[in-house]
């Protein structure tokens, strides 16, 4: 794949690495803002990465915000019934079922939706001064995808309670002490950081990161043991692929792995 076949207004896409994929939300007037359109292209950008047999995609914004949040301008006269009817669900549901792993890389605000979004890939990496927040309560409305309840996961009842009900924002250093952060990096090698995080992954046997992102997923809407279940059959499925061969041999004989995602 040399480039991705969609033109964007809201976003770029690139292919920094080999079976990397970048998607660069581009709206700075309005702090990248999320509206619905900008929800769309990135979806269908990372189905088009996945389509494409991309390994990783990393999705940023820029160095003063990953996301301020839904666009409140497309918001403020909406109606409930715009609400409802609006595309975003969809959208969002569409994101979530994307297979292949996704790792925000975050600088500067990372709010309201646009924390949600950063939540919902699979990690976070952060600059150092990134802020993150739940800011909706001050403009009188409520976190709408997730911020209720992926940050409850990540920081516990007492903190998600704290920052959703006062709209404060907490720093890079906290989230990452909280557990909403997988690594945090000197901001100005944020993106440097995160590539060198997608090549680690994308070296490894496909299929078998889309195996371990399903379980993860998973582990937050099943039981214990439903999860546990879908683990241990996923490990099983593994012994059908010759990459698993080609991983245990590659180790045995002290060489890197070939792996073809078969
Ligand atoms: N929407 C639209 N424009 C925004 C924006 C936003 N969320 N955030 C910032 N901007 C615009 C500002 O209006 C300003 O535009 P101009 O005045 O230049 O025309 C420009 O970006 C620069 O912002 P500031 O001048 O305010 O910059 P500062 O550095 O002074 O302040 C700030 C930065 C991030 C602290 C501040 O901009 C701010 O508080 N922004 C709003 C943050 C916020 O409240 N976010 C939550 C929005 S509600 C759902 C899915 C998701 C959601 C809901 C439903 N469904 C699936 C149903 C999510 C809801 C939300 O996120």
């Amino acid at each position: 794949m040399s480039k991705i076949n969609k033109t964007f207004e809201n976003i770029l896409t690139s292919l920094p690495l080999e079976s990397v994929g970048m998607i660069q939300l581009n709206r700075p007037k309005v702090l990248n803002a999320l509206d619905t359109q900008t929800l769309h292209e990135i979806v269908l950008a990372l189905e088009e990465y996945e389509n494409a047999g991309i390994r990783v995609v990393i999705l940023t914004g820029n160095d003063k915000a990953f996301a301020a949040g839904a666009d409140i301008k497309a918001m403020v006269e909406a109606k409930v019934s715009d609400q409802i009817n609006d595309l975003r669900e969809r959208i969002w549901k569409r994101f979530n079922g994307i297979s292949i792993p996704i790792i925000a890389a975050v600088n500067g605000f990372c709010l309201g939706g646009g924390n949600e979004l950063a939540m919902a890939c699979d990690f976070i990496i952060a600059g150092d001064s990134a802020r993150f927040g739940q800011p909706e309560i001050n403009i009188a409305t409520t976190p709408g995808a997730g911020g209720t309840q992926r940050l409850t996961r990540a920081l516990g009842k007492s903190r998600a309670s704290y920052y959703c009900l006062t709209g404060e924002m907490f720093s890079a250093a906290e989230a990452y002490e909280w557990g909403l952060v997988a690594k945090i990096v000197p901001a100005r090698t944020l993106i440097q950081e995160a590539k060198v995080t997608a090549k680690k992954i994308a070296a490894k046997a496909p299929l078998s990161t889309r195996l371990i992102k399903e379980g993860i997923t998973a582990s937050f809407n099943s039981t214990l043991e439903d999860g546990l279940k879908l683990e241990r059959r996923n490990f099983y499925l593994t012994f059908a692929l010759e990459d698993q061969k080609e991983g245990m041999n590659a180790f045995l004989e002290k060489r890197e792995p070939n792996y073809k995602g078969e």
